[in-house]
Formats: structure tokens, sequence, C-alpha cells
């Protein structure tokens, strides 16, 4: 595949880009001989055919998928919480409508329980949504993928689809090293073509990232506007199309789990806003250098206005060998 040029500059304002313009990785899956190692690894039974068959297509089309077999359970309990959420809007979980994140005791269920609201780390309020954080199976992967103990954070509940333009998780979620960074996508509920499903470019993980300026790859909420947002879309599907690349659309049964590369282009489609399109996504990163997960909330600043507020966790949990941070919502109110 070829790529730009556009960084060979060694006055770079950050240096996560090779001079190509990809976002440099340690990984083994992201090295060219992927696909020969793991076709080592099976043949010495460190990996098995069907773990191997899952990462060759992480390693090539940037994604992989499995069925988890979840429990009936899971679902009825997500849901319920769901509802009591909106019910007793505790102040102690965080969501979002159409703009930043805010405490939930600010919501207004009439008019903001519509697409395309969020509800993050409701794992802290549910028992179903900590099996998700904390899946087993998922981490057994990301244990392949990273060859590191992944860490579970930052968790978002859908009810409808996101209607979030294609983008890559680097741009806007901020690991370090940048490329420890995957995300597992769990359908919950069998998902319908007209309720906005992901969609995802695959092959475009290998694709150089579009830069607002040499070198400036990441979205910087204060200083970039929605007006850079279109643009970065926009040249980065027309890179994909020029590459012969095409999105398509996750139509998954529900308990099905897509897992994708930290650089696949991904999004949420347009969707009916009477469809529902439920599902629980959550973001893993090594602790190499990463310590704590991060969020910014919009808060009201006590005279009429609002102000944002940064909340850090430093807070990491275990569970069945599975370790994930704790909402930084909790250490915030706590303090
Ligand atoms: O669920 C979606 O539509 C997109 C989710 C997403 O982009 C993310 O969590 O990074």
């Amino acid at each position: 595949m070829s790529t730009s040029d556009a960084t060979d500059d060694p006055e770079l304002k950050n240096n996560h880009l090779t001079p190509a313009g990809l976002l440099k990785s340690d990984l083994w899956l992201d090295k060219p001989d992927a696909v020969d190692a793991i076709g080592r690894r099976i043949a010495s039974g460190r990996i098995s055919e069907e773990q191997g068959v899952n990462l060759r297509q992480y390693a090539e089309d940037g994604y992989l998928s499995f069925d988890l077999n979840l429990d009936e359970s899971v679902y009825s309990d997500l849901e319920a919480s769901v509802n009591r959420m909106w019910q007793e809007k505790p102040s102690d979980i965080v969501y979002a409508f159409d703009g930043p994140l805010r405490r939930m005791h600010e919501a207004e269920e009439a008019t903001e329980r519509r697409p395309p609201y969020r509800i993050m780390g409701l794992e802290t309020h549910c028992e179903a949504a900590m099996s998700l954080y904390l899946n087993r199976t998922i981490f057994d992967y990301l244990r392949l993928i990273f060859e590191e103990r992944p860490v579970a954070t930052q968790s978002i509940y859908f009810q409808y689809g996101s209607r979030q333009q294609l983008h890559r998780d680097p741009v806007h979620v901020y690991m370090d090293p940048p490329s420890h960074l995957a995300a597992a996508w769990v359908a919950l509920e069998d998902i319908h073509p007209e309720g906005g499903p992901l969609t995802y470019v695959p092959g475009s993980h290998k694709l150089p990232y579009f830069q607002f300026e040499p070198g400036v790859y990441q979205f910087d909420h204060y200083s970039h506007t929605a007006a850079d947002a279109n643009r970065m879309a926009l040249a980065e599907e027309e890179q994909a199309k020029a590459h012969g690349l095409a999105a398509e659309a996750f139509l998954p049964k529900r308990g099905q789990v897509l897992i994708w590369h930290h650089s696949l282009l991904h999004g949420g489609s347009p969707g009916s806003d009477a469809i529902t399109r439920k599902s629980f996504v959550v973001h893993y990163t090594t602790m190499q250098y990463y310590d704590s997960s991060m969020q910014s909330i919009s808060k009201p600043d006590g005279v009429g206005g609002r102000e944002m507020e940064i909340w850090q966790s430093y807070d990491v949990f275990s569970r069945n060998g599975c370790q994930g941070f704790r909402a930084p919502v909790l250490g915030a109110l706590a303090s």
C-alpha cells in the first residue's frame, strides 16, 4: 500500500508518527512479518488455529470478531440498569447527549434519551456491564495482541447509534504509547441495518494519518473546530477510497464482539431515531507508560455558566485475571 510522506520533517511537533505518517508501533502484529509470525506461533502451539485466523484478520484488515456466547441475564441486567440510571440519575455516573460529558444528575430523560446519547462507566453501577468491561475471552485476545497485561478503560454504553464520523481512536483517545490501544465493541441486541450500525474500513489501519499540520494528528478540543473534524473525516474517506477501501457496516447478532486495531477507521453510520442499536464498547491499553484514566467533564461553574474539569483515575482493580481502571468520576467525587 503506498503512503504519502508529508511528515518528513525533523521538527515534528510530536514524534508519534513515522515519516510516512503511520502511527509508530512496537506491537508484533504491526510488523511487516506479522502473518509469518502468526504462522510460527500456530506451528509451535503457542496459539490455536482459530486464534491464528482471527489474529491474521486483525493484522491484515484491522479487526477481528467472534461470539461471546453471553448469558441472557447479561442483556436483561444491562437493560434494567440503564433504565435505573435514567430513573435515579446518580451523580457518580457520567453521560453525554450531544456535547461534552456531564454528571448524570443533570440528565433530562424527555429530551436527552435519544440518539446519540451515551453513558460512560456503566460498570460502576451494573454487574453485567462489569462482566463485559473485564471479559476474560476479550482479555485473552488483547493479551495476544499487546503481549503485555491489558488494562480496560473508558467504557461507553450506547442505546442508539453514535452518529460519529469516521475516525481513528488515537486522534481522540490519548494512550501512552499511542499505539497501545484497541477497542472491543459488543452488540447487546441483533443490530438492524437502519439503526445506525458501527461501520469500519477494513485495511484502513495501514494508511497514513491525516495531519492538521505536519506531525499533528491528535484532535485538540481547545484549538480545533468542528470544521477541522469535518476536514479530517473527509480527507480520511477520500484517502481510503483512493486506495480502493470502502466502509462496511457491522451487523452482528447480539453477543458478537468486534475488536479493532488502534488505527482502524470506524464510526457510527446515520440511522433512524426509532431504532435502537444497543452496544457496549471498552477501550484497552497497557500500563507501560500509561498510568491514569482521564475524563473532561462539563459542570456548572456556580455563577450561571459552565466550566470544564479534568478528572483522572489512577486506581486499577483486578478480577478474574483481568484489570481495569476505576471510572474517573468515582475518584473525583471521593476527593
Ligand atoms: O459505536 C460507535 O458507533 C462508535 C464508537 C467509537 O467510535 C468508539 O468508542 O471509539
